[in-house]
């Protein structure tokens, strides 16, 4: 992709309004722009941030056995009013009314609409257990819509609806949610940390909360050390297999946010005791037959009895993301992406366009980082060398191919990671095996 034909309005000015870093990087660095107080429409670069976040979102969901459906963003009343969380919900909930007087809503989250479709849709115990997912964007009339995508009020999430016979069986399905969300954190390059949670105005008794480490969180945790050693990629994983284990693990090592955390009576202290900021990701739900029970959704058994479906809800901040992302991942210069959800792979810096040998050495580099299968963004802009190194690393590619007259000669360049600054001086035979090394 050359810049000069992309849309990357960065800025120069810190924008007065941002209070934490991600949300001034990301206007910054032309990801987002706000439309109105916590609406946010996504620019070139952060679209595609965001769609690499999705694709790992989609791909841990459907290797955790959920399938992926599009509920849509508007829904009836109606549907609310049979599990009574039209009235209970509040100022939050966006009420809208159609043309025929009809009481609308734009969606805060699905655990209706869901119910009804497996209602209408699931007659026999044979149909169970199933997981559907979506991201969708929500919204809520956040009382304080502020840091940018972080708490929005319109923002995408990813919510997965769990469905089975009976506790123990939901249970199995909370268990492998909670793997693959320790494994999709895992996979954006975060440490996430489970927090045992209220279910608050979704219902329900077994609850955690998803918390990734940032300075700028809005969460306190207290939480035992060694939760960073354990494994969070939950490397061979057998989903097939019993999972309670791998979630005892992870939840029988201390860990609590401020309101519950009580120095007395926790079991870990001083040093061994890590205290930190974190930004809540993801929350998971079991919340039994509370829907199912209001709405009326049951399967019949072998002997005809008629069993209440058990339901778990399972939400990841899929826009909030990015923003945490940054939170977790930047430097004074600006992002430092990691490498699965960067929206460029590399940048070329070309610091003398119109010179006939460095456009040409430029131009191959981006042809061979393509033929490698990755994705470039060259800036091939008339720009003083200073402007574009400081762009590139605002936008925080994890790699940057330099190229400058100097090397250009003999078809050198310099490639310099973004995440440490390294700079290697190589032939560009060498540069793009010396990524893709990398990333294996
Ligand atoms: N129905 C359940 C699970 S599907 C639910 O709505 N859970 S939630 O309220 O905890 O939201 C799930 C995730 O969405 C949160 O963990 C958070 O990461 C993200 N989220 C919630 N509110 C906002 C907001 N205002 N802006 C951005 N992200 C949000």
């Amino acid at each position: 992709m050359r810049l000069t034909r992309y849309f990357l309005p960065t800025l120069k000015e810190t924008p007065a309004e941002a209070q934490i870093a991600s949300h001034r990087l990301m206007l910054r660095a032309g990801m987002v722009r706000q439309a109105g107080a916590g609406i946010y429409s996504w620019l070139p670069l952060g679209f595609r941030v965001l769609k690499r976040i999705e694709t790992i979102v989609h791909e841990e969901m459907q290797r955790a056995g959920a399938h992926a459906v599009l509920m849509p963003t508007m829904q009836l009343a109606d549907l609310w009013r049979e599990s009574g969380r039209y009235d209970a919900y509040g100022p939050e909930m966006l009420r809208i009314r159609d043309r025929h007087g009809r009481d609308m809503l734009y969606g805060p989250t699905n655990e209706e609409q869901i119910t009804q479709i497996m209602r209408d849709d699931i007659q026999s115990y044979r149909d169970l257990p199933r997981n559907l997912y979506h991201i969708q964007w929500k919204f809520r009339d956040e009382i304080r819509p502020r840091f940018g995508v972080m708490r929005g009020r319109e923002f995408l999430m990813k919510d997965a609806y769990s469905f089975d016979l009976d506790f123990e069986s939901a249970r199995r399905s909370y268990n492998t949610m909670f793997v693959a969300y320790l494994r999709t954190y895992a996979r954006m390059g975060l440490r996430a940390i489970p927090l045992q949670a209220d279910s608050g105005p979704i219902g329900g008794d077994l609850s955690h909360e998803f918390v990734i480490l940032a300075a700028t969180g809005e969460t306190r945790v207290h939480a035992d050390r060694r939760l960073l050693d354990m494994d969070a990629a939950c490397s061979g994983i057998d989903y097939d297999g019993d999972l309670e284990p791998v979630v005892r693990a992870w939840t029988s090592l201390y860990a609590a946010s401020d309101d519950k955390h009580d120095p007395e009576t926790a079991p870990v202290s001083g040093s061994d005791l890590l205290v930190a900021r974190g930004i809540e990701v993801g929350h998971i739900f079991y919340f039994g037959t509370k829907y199912s029970e209001a709405m009326g959704a049951s399967v019949a058994m072998p002997d005809g009895e008629r069993r209440l479906l058990h339901g778990g809800s399972y939400g990841i901040g899929v826009s909030r993301l990015a923003g945490a992302i940054i939170e977790a991942c930047h430097d004074d210069a600006g992002i430092i992406w990691p490498d699965s959800v960067a929206p460029f792979d590399a940048g070329i810096v070309n610091l003398k366009t119109g010179d006939p040998l460095c456009d040409s050495i430029a131009a191959a580099a981006e042809e061979r980082l393509h033929a490698a299968g990755l994705e470039v963004l060259h800036d091939d802009r008339d720009e003083r060398a200073g402007v574009k190194f400081s762009d590139m690393d605002l936008i925080g590619l994890p790699w940057q191919i330099i190229v400058g007259p100097r090397g250009a000669a003999s078809s050198r360049v310099e490639l310099k990671r973004r995440a440490d600054g390294q700079r290697l001086d190589l032939s560009l035979d060498d540069a793009v095996p010396c990524i893709l090394d990398s990333r294996t």
